[in-house]
């Protein structure tokens, strides 16, 4: 048998309605790889994924873990919306592994709907901020055992600032001196990422089954009602939060400017946006929040949108080896954008408190 190394050759081994006859990538994503798959006189499409196995090491946790959270959210929604669908391969298997270790798998393809880097209007922040509430709310009461812990710490924030530490230290790529600023200023907020933690370890805030990755351009929207259609991106369900959530979501819904934004005059977090956001999210999920939940939620989106910004700043120092860069720089301008973010939402926090605290009365 010929080797089986291409896109095509990979989609062809699943069980798809026809032979593949059109593949062309899917853009998005720091990690994985996407592509858009036809079939030959068959309208439906579906996407092939490639799962790199640097970033996730155990294929069959991720996959069990997206079988089980599947199977729960399909049987709970009853058809009301769609969901992701996995199509096995030929010999019944949820996916491949190829020569590497990485994880290839098929969903079918969710036609008519869009997805966006950050909010386009209030009402679309409401609508995402409704579907991840409902995405909580849905996983609430998933059956045991826990879920596989797919990256250990993910959103363990005193980790992320460790590793900064050693990134700083080893001065891996010989970027430091042309960053030192940006590296000074992570390091001062390094309390700003105790809370969340701190609450998990008291028992304070419950330990939930979480998307733990909750941006903007993982929510679809229907491209013609604007309504949020579908939670994707499901490999990092696993323990967690909801503050991460929501964090990440003040993160990506807040400002318009790309998380890589190099005119730091533009990140800006807008109240009108978190308002709304507030309002979709937690007419969702208010009922399952507790109240120490509730009073971190606006420190969340600083919290989150710090972490990723040390965690982009790492990896600059690093040489880029985590998260995809299309140009040099990159990732340190994607960290000079969230710590802009940052400010700005400091500034405007006690604001921010004060519409949750009315959304709530
Ligand atoms: C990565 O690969 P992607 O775009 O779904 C990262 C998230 C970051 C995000 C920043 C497994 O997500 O944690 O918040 O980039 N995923 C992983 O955009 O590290
Ligand atoms: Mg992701």
């Amino acid at each position: 048998m010929a080797a089986v190394d291409t896109p095509q050759q990979y989609a062809a081994r699943f069980a798809l309605p026809s032979a593949p006859d059109r593949i062309e990538s899917f853009p998005g994503g720091h990690i994985n790889d996407s592509y858009l798959v036809g079939c030959a006189a068959h309208p439906e499409r579906f996407l092939l994924q490639r799962v790199n196995s640097e970033v996730f090491p155990k294929p069959a946790w991720i996959m069990e873990n997206i079988a089980r959270v599947s199977a729960h959210v399909t049987e709970k929604l009853g058809g009301s919306q769609p969901f992701l669908q996995l199509v096995p391969t030929q010999d019944g298997t949820p996916y491949l592994s190829d020569e590497s270790g990485d994880l290839w798998r098929v969903y079918a393809f969710i036609e008519g709907a869009t997805m966006k880097e950050s909010a386009g209007s209030p009402a679309e922040a409401a609508e995402a901020g409704r579907a991840v509430g409902e995405f909580q709310v849905l996983l609430a009461d998933l059956p045991g055992p826990r879920l596989h812990e797919i990256i250990p710490q993910f959103h363990h924030t005193p980790s992320r600032f460790q590793a900064l530490r050693q990134a700083v230290h080893a001065d891996a790529a010989g970027r430091l001196a042309a960053c030192q600023d940006t590296v000074d200023f992570a390091l001062s907020c390094e309390e700003l990422g105790l809370p969340i933690v701190a609450g998990i370890e008291s028992g304070a805030i419950p330990e939930r089954a979480v998307h733990n990755d909750a941006k903007m351009s993982n929510v679809l929207l229907d491209a013609a009602s604007g309504e949020a259609l579908c939670v994707v991106d499901l490999d990092t369900v696993m323990p967690g939060s909801t503050l991460y959530d929501f964090g990440d979501m003040m993160r990506t819904m807040l400002c318009a400017a790309p998380e890589d934004e190099q005119d730091l005059s533009k990140l800006h977090a807008d109240p009108t946006m978190f308002a709304a956001l507030a309002e979709g999210y937690l007419g969702a999920a208010r009922s399952i929040l507790n109240q120490a939940e509730l009073d971190l939620l606006v420190h969340a989106g600083v919290l989150i949108t710090l972490e990723t910004g040390v965690r982009f700043l790492s990896d600059h120092l690093d040489g880029d080896h985590y998260f995809r860069v299309h140009r040099e720089g990159q990732n340190l301008d994607r960290a000079r954008a969230q710590f802009a973010l940052v400010r700005s939402m400091l500034t405007q926090r006690s604001d921010f408190e004060a519409c949750v605290a009315q959304i709530l009365s």
